[in-house]
């Protein structure tokens, strides 16, 4: 239920618009929107409202702890990691709008054969269930997904791997949900950012967050500082300079990893803030995946007027090498991953930063 302004409950079917609506009206701001692109948002929701649930009952029932298998990561999978996976790729297939599927979970594409009105024209890409390595222990977790357009087929009849690694600018749409304290969808269509938070009384979700815009600045910061020593010098000494108090700039910043990044990143778009996974001794091209995790957000924070870069770079410029492909990435609110990347670049040191 809702609580309006004036502090009544009112039924939130009533007092908010639904996503299906919010889809409806979007509609005429899309060019080449002949209800496909439509459809193609609301067969995701519905994906992720029946994952909602099994994650929601995940304690109850068998569908919790690793599946004895690893992913094409190496990560062990959890169950429900495989659950939101076939829970994705039934309701694109289903849906029909999709011609090829990218999952973090699967090594491969998956191509979808065509339906008697013919092939899909876009191309999902999608990290079923970031942060599933908390699943045990009640930590919120997320779906991301990535929205490629493909008219025509490189390949003879088919999609081929060169037709969907392409950089992020050309996403046509992104988004993520993030199965927290409520479950929230938010995406963006290159129109702005939306958030939707599911009303399970009605199994609708509702337009609760219009139009996302991040702080410029925040004072939150988000990293694995157990790395600490492995991080390159610019990167350490932008740590130290955020904690040296100084009431002026707000510092020491407040330190927040959840280690679970839809969820760190969430917060930080809403409330400001940076995450970052850079290059450690483990993972010197940074642990998360460019075409599903790191495009997808990129996408969303530029639209709600963050940046996200890979140090040096826009990291949505990047031209994919394999779809599982990994990248380092700073993301958030637009002054701070300027001033981290001014650090990155010796252009300030812990001497010269004000
Ligand atoms: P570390 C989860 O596995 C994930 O991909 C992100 O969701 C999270 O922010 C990060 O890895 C945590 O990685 O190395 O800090 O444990």
């Amino acid at each position: 239920m809702a609580i309006s302004q004036n502090g009544n409950i009112v039924s939130s079917v009533g007092q908010f618009k639904t996503l299906e609506q919010f889809i409806i009206e979007q509609q005429h701001v899309l060019p080449y929107s002949t209800g496909a692109f439509s459809r193609l948002i609301r067969d995701i929701s519905v994906a992720a409202k029946i994952i909602n649930r099994d994650i929601n009952k995940a304690g109850l029932v068998d569908i919790i702890g690793d599946a004895g298998e690893v992913n094409v990561q190496g990560e062990d999978q959890q169950k429900l990691d495989i659950m939101a996976h076939n829970e994705l790729v039934r309701a694109l297939i289903r849906g029909g709008e999709c011609c090829v599927i990218g999952s973090e979970e699967q090594e491969d594409l998956i191509f979808v054969e065509p339906n008697s009105s013919g092939h899909g024209e876009y191309i999902v890409l999608f990290d079923p269930l970031d942060g599933s390595s908390n699943i045990d222990v009640n930590v919120s977790v997320g779906t991301i997904f990535s929205v490629y357009r493909l008219e025509k087929f490189s390949g003879e009849g088919k999609p081929t791997m060169e037709d969907v690694l392409r950089p992020g600018v050309d996403q046509v749409a992104s988004g993520y949900v993030i199965y927290g304290s409520s479950t929230m969808l938010v995406y963006t269509t290159g129109h702005g950012v939306n958030g939707f938070t599911l009303d399970p009384s009605v199994g609708e979700f509702m337009l609760s967050h219009p139009d996302i815009k991040t702080p410029e600045q925040g004072t939150l910061y988000s990293i694995n500082e157990g790395y600490y020593r492995a991080f390159e010098k610019g990167l350490r000494e932008y740590i130290k300079w955020i904690q040296t108090p100084d009431e002026a700039t707000g510092r020491p910043y407040t330190s927040r990893y959840i280690g679970s990044f839809i969820s760190d990143f969430h917060r930080n778009l809403l409330r400001g803030g940076i995450y970052m996974y850079p290059s450690t001794a483990k993972n010197k091209n940074g642990k998360l995946r460019l075409m599903y995790e790191v495009n997808p957000t990129a996408f969303i924070v530029e639209q709600a007027g963050g940046i996200a870069i890979d140090g040096t770079k826009r990291v949505m410029e990047i031209i994919p090498g394999s779809l599982h492909a990994r990248t380092p990435l700073f993301i958030g609110s637009k002054q701070m991953v300027e001033r981290v990347q001014q650090f990155l670049s010796g252009e300030l040191t812990l001497k010269n930063a004000s």
